[in-house]
């Protein structure tokens, strides 16, 4: 067991407190008090996080790296010192290996980009599974067509779990790439990630994870995963939009080439031709994202403070209450009864198109996503053009689930 699953036993989690660090709880929405599921779309940010970045705008803001002035200086050791909260947080070996993004989706661009295409022809393959969220499917389309390689998509069950001897079968000695989500957006499961590297790496195939759902329940190592990349965004882990990360060992990072140019990337440029900059800003192209890696830099620290493990708990605690609770209503159905699941339940009600949920829900002040979940695959499996989907995070609390059912309720009487 982890220290901080150690530390975190026989604490009993606080949830009105860490309620009242989210500003945004304490409104209302149609007269209601808000009862907000749907962090796995967005969480939502701590004041620790609004502070940090408001902060820094109000004191410190200026262009990073190129300046001698103080407010320069200032902003550069702000996003510098991101940088290395994330390195801990990932426990990442070296700074070097932390690249900023624009989030989840872009990482993935950057490593379909610059370390797949040059290295993939026709006949190569790269291998996913049927639950990607589309970030991680269609830049991986997008190579295959610029290089005549094919996708190859393991196969999931009924349950939506990963068929492991599926997707073994699958790794052949044209695989050059193995790309799979460590948690599903859609349905909630959580991929056997530790197996899936080994049997990849048993065959030297490197492989990237896409923790866009994952990242938020901390204890993410890469060391001990042994992924080669891994993609998170900073807004579904209680920090902004417009900022993510892609982790890269160093050693792959250094083979890559730059896959946009600009100003930072470089090191000397002549119109004879350009040296590269050193790692990591190889790779990022023009002014970054300052306030937005300020403000991942709090969420880590926030959700440090919180205790992962104990949110982890507590989040699992709320999955298991809400699926009890969702199964006794009439006519409705879970989509993605995986064994291990995060805090994410996707259903569907008889007679009722998952759009008039979320509206009839809305007017509730119960905020659900509805609609594919840009998993349009993983909905063609079950045969449903879109789900309702409820998502849990370290501020809801089991009133947040009582406001769900009875909204649920309240939508299959309008229907009846
Ligand atoms: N899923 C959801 O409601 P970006 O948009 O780049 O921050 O993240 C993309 C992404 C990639 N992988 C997974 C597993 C994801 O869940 C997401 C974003 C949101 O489920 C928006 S569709």
């Amino acid at each position: 067991m982890k220290a901080a699953a150690l530390a975190s036993r026989g604490r009993a989690y606080d949830v009105a407190r860490v309620r009242a660090d989210f500003p945004i709880l304490s409104r209302r929405v149609n007269d209601r008090p808000l009862a907000y599921l749907d962090s796995a779309a967005s969480s939502q940010r701590p004041r620790a996080v609004i502070d940090a970045v408001t902060r820094y705008e109000t004191h410190c803001h200026s262009n990073v790296h190129r300046g001698v002035h103080t407010l320069s200086q200032e902003a550069t050791t702000a996003f510098e010192g991101a940088r290395e909260r994330v390195r801990r947080f990932l426990n990442a070996r070296s700074p070097k290996e932390i690249i900023f993004t624009r989030g989840t989706t872009e990482a993935i661009n950057l490593v379909a980009n610059s370390f797949a295409r040059p290295r993939l022809g026709p006949g190569d393959e790269i291998l996913i599974t049927w639950l990607e969220h589309h970030a991680n499917i269609v830049p991986w389309q997008m190579a295959c067509a610029a290089t005549g390689a094919k996708l190859r998509v393991a196969p999931i069950d009924e349950r939506g779990e990963l068929r492991f001897d599926g997707f073994e079968a699958l790794l052949s000695p044209r695989t050059r790439l193995v790309a799979v989500a460590q948690v599903s957006n859609a349905l909630g499961t959580v991929l056997p990630v530790e197996r899936i590297v080994r049997a990849a790496h048993e065959r030297g195939i490197p492989v990237l994870l896409d923790g866009a759902q994952a990242a938020a329940h901390g204890g993410i190592d890469v060391q001990a995963l042994d992924c080669d990349f891994y993609a998170f965004s900073g807004h579904k882990l209680y920090g902004p939009t417009g900022i993510g990360v892609l982790y890269g060992r160093e050693a792959l990072l250094r083979e890559m080439p730059p896959w946009q140019g600009g100003g930072d990337m470089i090191l000397s440029v002549t119109f004879e031709g350009t040296t590269w900059n050193e790692l990591p800003w190889k790779f990022e192209a023009g002014t970054p994202n300052i306030s937005g890696a300020v403000g991942l830099g709090a969420a880590i620290d926030y959700l440090g403070s919180i205790d992962p493990a104990a949110v982890h708990a507590h989040e699992q605690a709320l999955l298991a209450t809400a699926t009890a609770a969702l199964l006794r209503i009439p006519g409705l159905r879970v989509i993605g009864t995986a064994a291990a699941k995060a805090a994410v339940i996707s259903f569907t009600i008889d007679g009722i198109h998952p759009h008039d949920l979320g509206t009839i829900l809305d007017h509730e002040g119960v905020a659900i996503r509805t609609g594919h979940h840009c998993a349009m695959p993983v909905m063609d499996y079950f045969g449903v053009p879109a789900t309702a989907r409820a998502s849990f995070a370290c501020y809801n609390d089991e009133g947040d689930i009582d406001r769900l059912v009875t909204a649920l309720q309240r939508a299959r009487e309008v229907f009846a």
